[in-house]
């Protein structure tokens, strides 16, 4: 049985905010956002980590990419700016393993980069 908490919310079993979905990815509101526009694009495939990727994905992960400017559009954030930030492993202190962008926008963003 899948464990994983994203793919319950790609599958619909578990409830999210979700602001985009297409038949690779899906965009859902972050439970504890850290700014006023904090969203999730996953891939619908589990994937724990950028340490997963290979050359076969290179497709789906340059479609989490293509998909922020509109979801940023949708947000109103595409011009003021946000940020986009992959964790990987312990020392980026990944939370849940399961591949996911963050889009982080609006003021009042806290990160260690300023
Ligand atoms: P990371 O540290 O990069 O693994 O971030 C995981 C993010 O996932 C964290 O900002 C909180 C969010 N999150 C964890 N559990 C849930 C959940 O059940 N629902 C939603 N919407 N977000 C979650």
């Amino acid at each position: 049985m899948n464990e994983c908490i994203f793919c319950k919310i790609v599958s619909g079993e578990m409830d999210a905010t979700i602001v985009y979905k297409d038949e690779q990815v899906t965009a859902f509101r972050d439970i504890h956002p850290v700014a006023p526009t904090h969203i999730l694009v996953v891939p619908n495939r589990h994937l724990a980590s950028t340490n997963e990727v290979t050359e076969q994905d290179e497709q789906l992960l340059g479609h989490m990419l293509a998909v922020v400017k509109p979801i940023a559009e949708q947000e109103g954030i595409a011009e003021s700016g946000y940020r986009l930030i992959i964790n990987t492993g312990p020392d980026a202190n990944q939370v849940v393993y399961h591949l996911h962008l963050h889009i982080i926008g609006g003021q009042h963003m806290r990160h260690p980069m300023g």
